[in-house]
């Protein structure tokens, strides 16, 4: 073993000399080589660590270490993508973004929090979400649906009412009518008939008797006609009283008075005459021959007969201002017997 006959340092270099020999401190420390200290390279900034490392000083020499987000051996240290790399410890909603050292998380749309937990955002219950007035929000995780109400038709956002009655998608039978409405429609049954709309019967208008009180009512589907009973004409909705005297249609005798009654006429002899109206025979007995079979008295019936005379006058009165020959006409003599 080489005995020690120096007094360097011992964290000096010892160089022999002829005839004696220089001490100088190595490397990391300071002093004349007798005494050396040892250098502080970080506290004194000449450590060649990188920016992104700790220096710790260490006796002759000094360590570096990259800090926490960056790799390398410490002189060089190089910056870690903990996204790409796939050691972040963001949210599974969030998004990882990387800067130097470190990186950030942000929560994706549709969730909220630090980054690190991140949850999701009931846009339905927050009122936050964009589905229209007439559709209906569903939630789900990071998101939200909209889907139209019944009887609407859209994307959720915006929503149209669907026309079931151009569509022919309704109920509405036969006999009545279908009427849009916004979300829906109805069925209205046509004039006429009663019911749901969906089901709809025939109205007996007749029951509440809608024509005039002088006309026949007869029901038929969807509706009913009227019309004026014997003896009556139609005058716009009414049926008014036909006057056969006026329009010359009875079948009153030539010697009776035609009378109009409401719905009809009677016939009334006229005075010196007797009979239904229909019939007028003179009243007075005498022969009128026209008539032929009237009642004579043997003496009337004489003269007539013999003097071929007739002793009535045209209004059945007895009278010799109208005598008249009676020429032409052939008593019936079995009338007088
Ligand atoms: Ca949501
Ligand atoms: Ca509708
Ligand atoms: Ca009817
Ligand atoms: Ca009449």
């Amino acid at each position: 073993m080489q005995e020690r006959n120096h007094n360097c340092s011992e964290y000096a270099n010892c160089t022999n000399n002829v005839g004696s020999y220089n001490c100088t401190c190595r490397d990391g420390f300071q002093g004349d080589g007798l005494s050396c200290k040892d250098l502080d390279e970080c506290k004194l900034g000449i450590d060649k660590c990188s920016q992104f490392a700790q220096c710790t000083n260490q006796v002759g020499t000094y360590d570096c270490a990259c800090h926490h987000g960056f790799r390398g051996n410490g002189r060089t240290c190089k910056d870690v993508d903990e996204c790409r790399a796939g050691i972040h410890n963001c949210s599974l909603n969030a998004f990882c973004a990387n800067n130097v050292g470190a990186f950030n998380c942000t929560c994706r749309e549709g969730y909220e929090g630090n980054g690190w937990i991140c949850t999701d955002v009931n846009e339905c219950q927050r009122g936050t979400h964009s589905c229209h007035t007439h559709a209906s929000c569903h939630n789900f995780q990071g998101s939200h649906r909209c889907y139209c109400d019944r009887g609407y038709r859209g994307d959720g956002q915006t929503c149209h009412d669907i026309d079931e009655c151009q569509n022919g998608n309704n109920r509405c039978i036969l006999n009545s009518r279908c009427i849009n409405t916004p979300g829906s429609y109805s069925c209205q049954c046509l004039d006429g008939y009663y019911g749901n709309g969906e089901v709809c019967y025939d109205i007996n208008e007749c029951s509440r008797w809608p024509c005039d009180r002088n006309a026949a009512c007869t029901n038929t589907d969807g509706s009913y006609s009227c019309s004026c009973n014997d003896g009556f004409r139609a005058y716009g909705q009414s049926c008014v009283d036909y006057d056969e005297c006026k329009a010359g249609v009875h079948d009153c005798h030539e010697k009776a008075t035609c009378i109009n009654t409401s719905g009809s006429y009677r016939c009334s002899c006229f005075k010196g005459y007797r009979g239904n109206g229909k019939v007028c025979k003179g009243e007075s007995g005498c022969a009128c021959a026209r008539l032929r079979r009237e009642v004579c008295s043997p003496v009337e019936f004489f003269l007539c007969y013999v003097l071929s005379y007739c002793f009535c006058d045209d209004n059945g009165q007895d009278g010799d201002a109208n005598l008249r020959r009676k020429s032409d006409t052939r008593l019936d003599f079995t009338k007088f017997i």
